[in-house]
């Protein structure tokens, strides 16, 4: 379940109820901290921004936690081996026949893909970097840029004198590549990426090793100047729920947060994912600690009561909302149906209770074509506090049964979203019954407060033409 932000109204009870409550705790002789975080806010000491840290090497690829990689235009890297010490490890690179011209890595260790900050001025503009590469003749090129700002770049390129040999380029940023942007001492930049063989898609797979980036300045760290969190949120008993610290500035080097639960009968919270399971009903304040700067920020969950499944069409769970079904005969183009909502015909593999939905299809051929059945709700029904839309389904009676849309749409300040069967995975199947779950997060348009319409539509087989025949729906319902 995702947390949910109350309105500024329901701050303010909170806040009066920790002042009164603090002020119990001086009653009984207890003493509170001397400055108890405020829900929301931020503490800590840290007022620097940069300090400059250990000048010089960038990476090594043998760190004790390695850096995160990012492959675009079909690179393809990773941490790998060194093919003559094997005792060392490198970046791997391997650049094949699919790969953009301008394919490359975004090697990183700190908060938006960053790494320490490049102190460049007139003398420290230039970088080294241990290149392998299959041929003499390619062109490596070291973008640097801004992690938070993509317009300020800097480009230069380094050319390989060997074959299948390690050797040791250099990258003077004072000389921009032709058509990039020049350095600009007074610009941040704090983000690499490594293009092999550049400007080029390779007539056969490529495969280069890089280590030891070697930066002729000095590198500085860029550190948190504070953390917030949601003020407030909720989880449901036996729920979970996960809280991400947000740190100031964006591009903070170590975004390491330690979590704690104030309140862990009520709920409690992994100390390294934030992750925040629910108790028992009550509140508990969670509390993030950066590891940079000790900043702290505070978010009050408040655990309801756990949700049992909302029935749209179940004998196994509870129908509410009073939803009406309806198929769409007469839309136009449709493929003709006949829905029974009442049939035993699936028998004898019935997934829940004795009745199932049974549509059966004339097929068409027309072109636009569809058809379909409707669950509608009329004023509309509240499935904000639920996660995701499970149903069963039974196609055994429908030739070459390939696909279909699962639509969910609101009338009123949204719009709809369709989502094709194909893309799913099945999450258990029984005999010819196959169950699904579709996350209520991808139907982004739908406003969660007031869902109108739930709609099954558009059988059709692997050539997407709708044949005739006949499909069991059965077990709809939202689960929390
Ligand atoms: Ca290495
Ligand atoms: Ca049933």
């Amino acid at each position: 379940m995702k947390i949910s932000l109350f309105k500024a109204s329901a701050l303010g009870l909170i806040a009066i109820s920790l002042s009164a409550l603090l002020v119990g705790c001086d009653l009984l002789g207890l003493t509170p901290p001397a400055t108890p975080p405020a829900t929301g806010t931020n503490t800590g000491t840290n007022t620097g921004t940069e300090t400059v840290v250990d000048p010089g090497t960038i990476f090594t690829f043998d760190e004790t936690t390695a850096p995160t990689l990012a492959d675009f235009g079909n690179n393809v890297g990773s941490i790998a081996t060194d093919p003559a010490a094997s005792t060392n490890k490198a970046l791997k690179i391997v650049k094949g026949t699919n790969a953009q011209t301008w394919a490359g890595t975004t090697v990183s260790f700190g908060g938006l893909a960053s790494i320490k900050k490049l102190v460049f001025d007139a003398s420290h503009t230039k970088m080294t970097a241990r290149v392998y590469s299959p041929a003499v003749g390619k062109t490596i090129r070291i973008k640097v840029e801004s992690a938070t700002d993509n317009t300020v770049t800097c480009e230069t390129n380094a050319v390989s004198t060997q074959a299948n040999a390690w050797e040791t380029l250099t990258f003077d940023f004072a000389t921009a590549a032709t058509g990039t942007s020049a350095l600009d001492f007074t610009k941040k930049y704090n983000k690499l990426s490594i293009f092999a063989d550049f400007n080029v898609t390779p007539s056969a797979s490529e495969t280069f090793y890089f280590d030891d980036l070697i930066f002729s300045g000095t590198l500085s760290q860029i550190h948190a100047t504070g953390i917030s969190l949601p003020s407030t949120g909720t989880v449901a008993v036996g729920g979970t729920s996960t809280l991400t610290a947000t740190f100031a500035p964006t591009d903070t080097y170590t975004q390491t947060v330690t979590w704690s639960s104030a309140t862990p009968s009520k709920a409690t919270v992994n100390s390294s994912s934030g992750v925040v399971t629910g108790v028992a009903t009550g509140t508990s304040v969670i509390t993030a600690t950066s590891s940079d700067g000790s900043f702290t920020a505070s978010c009050t969950v408040t655990v309801a009561a756990s949700l049992s499944n909302l029935g749209v069409y179940s004998e196994t769970n509870t129908v509410s909302g009073s939803p009406t079904l309806g198929d769409s005969n007469g839309w136009g183009a449709a493929n003709q149906l006949t829905v029974n909502a009442s049939s035993t015909s699936g028998n004898p593999s019935l997934i829940d209770g004795t009745v199932d939905i049974s549509i059966t299809a004339s097929g068409s051929t027309a072109a636009g074509a569809y058809g379909g059945i409707l669950f509608s709700y009329s004023s509309g029904l509240d499935i904000s506090a639920y996660s995701s839309l499970v149903f069963s389904i039974n196609a055994s009676g429908f030739t070459s049964f390939t696909d279909m849309g699962i639509k969910l749409e609101s009338f009123t300040g949204g719009g709809n979203n369709e989502i094709a069967l194909s893309t799913l995975t099945p999450t258990s199947i029984a005999g010819p019954w196959k169950t699904y779950t579709i996350p209520l997060s991808s139907y982004s348009n739908v406003i969660k407060t007031s869902a109108n319409n739930l709609g099954f539509w558009n059988f059709k087989d692997s050539s997407a033409v709708q044949t005739a025949g006949t499909i069991y729906l059965d077990n709809i319902y939202f689960k929390p």
